[in-house]
């Protein structure tokens, strides 16, 4: 034997035996967990609560470092999903909007009005459809582990109050990376322009857009009544949940013990950044409300009527996109829907 096989051989030993650390082998010193938003949002807790649970249980076997504002890929978050299946990413605390470009069935939360509630997405995400997303995301070369929530996307500008879809003529929009959103804008009348988040905010600021869409912790947790966003429409037209992923390489460095260490503090990190995220925004606890109508902001709720009018406007859109995203996967949504317990 020569050397070098020897001391391989020995080294073997050593690890087998336990005498060294795991890490030694083959584990990182940091893993690179990318999020959108910053920690203090609800999104970018989930991140935080997921690296503390998993660095205690592992005994800082597993050293995650959250990255914000998406910069390892430099603020495009249409690009997140991809560089995470490349391993420029490590772990992620992703939105399904962000990599519906790589994952195409992810467009179904997207679908306008397809959740009318909170039971809804829950009937999505916990159930049998969530299942099936996963089966897709991990067929996309990315381990999926667990649920968490960015919220309902309400609609918010500078120029008037929008209670139907005659009022966002011509209105310069901000939406999101997935094509769906052009589309549903378009229907709605609306003047959409796609860019990411990085770039969204100083659009705003400067007045190069009118408005944009985003969940209320994004809303208040940006300021953005601060850059003229004075008017905002609770519409409830669609929620974008988030999922906690690692890259394959990375989940098959690790020993069996350590991935169930993760996967179950996923788990248990979804579950508190769902709780987290709905504070202050339902029906039972609408004091983000409150809070964003202190600031000045016109707040616009829909009655039934107004509402039907939102749903008739953007029904092409789904129907469309309804077969895009695969009409089994969409049948199963709206039965999965159909049947929950509210
Ligand atoms: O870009 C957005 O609007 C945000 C922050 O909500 C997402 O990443 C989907």
């Amino acid at each position: 034997m020569k050397l070098k096989q020897l001391l391989g051989a020995a080294l073997c030993a050593a690890a087998a035996l336990g005498v060294m650390p795991a890490q030694a082998q083959n584990y990182k010193s940091e893993y690179k967990l990318s999020i959108v938003v910053g920690t203090t949002f609800p999104w970018g807790q989930g991140a935080e609560i997921w690296s503390n649970l998993v660095r205690e249980r592992t005994q800082g076997r597993i050293n995650i470092k959250v990255y914000p504002g998406t910069s390892l890929v430099q603020g495009d978050q249409t690009r997140e999903f991809t560089a995470i299946r490349q391993g420029v990413i490590d772990m992620a605390v992703g939105s399904t909007i962000n990599w519906s470009p790589q994952v195409r069935q992810l467009n179904l939360f997207s679908l306008p009005f397809l959740m009318p509630d909170y039971a809804a997405i829950d009937a999505l995400v916990q159930g049998d459809v969530g299942k099936e997303i996963f089966k897709l995301v991990e067929k996309a070369g990315v381990v999926p582990l667990a649920w968490g929530e960015n919220g309902y996307r309400q609609l918010s500008n500078s120029k008037h109050a929008i209670a139907k879809p005659a009022d966002m003529k011509g209105l310069k929009l901000r939406v999101v990376g997935s094509p769906l959103y052009i589309d549903t804008f378009t229907a709605l009348g609306a003047n959409p322009t796609q860019m990411s988040w990085a770039d969204a905010q100083p659009a705003l600021a400067s007045g190069a857009v009118d408005g944009q869409e985003n969940p209320l912790s994004i809303y208040t947790g940006s300021k953005l009544y601060n850059v003229g966003q004075k008017y905002l429409t609770l519409w409830n037209y669609v929620a974008d949940p988030l999922i906690f992923v690692v890259n394959r390489e990375v989940w098959n460095s690790w020993t069996e013990k350590d991935r169930e260490i993760v996967r179950q503090a996923a788990l248990d990190a979804g579950k508190q950044q769902i709780v987290i995220a709905r504070k202050g925004v339902t029906p039972q606890d609408s004091s983000l409300l409150k809070e964003i109508a202190g600031h000045g902001v016109t707040v616009t709720s829909l009655d039934a009527a107004q509402h039907a009018e939102f749903v008739a406007a953007t029904k092409p859109v789904y129907d469309k996109w309804k077969k895009q995203i695969g009409e089994d996967l969409v049948n199963m949504a709206e039965k999965s829907i159909a049947a929950r317990q509210k």
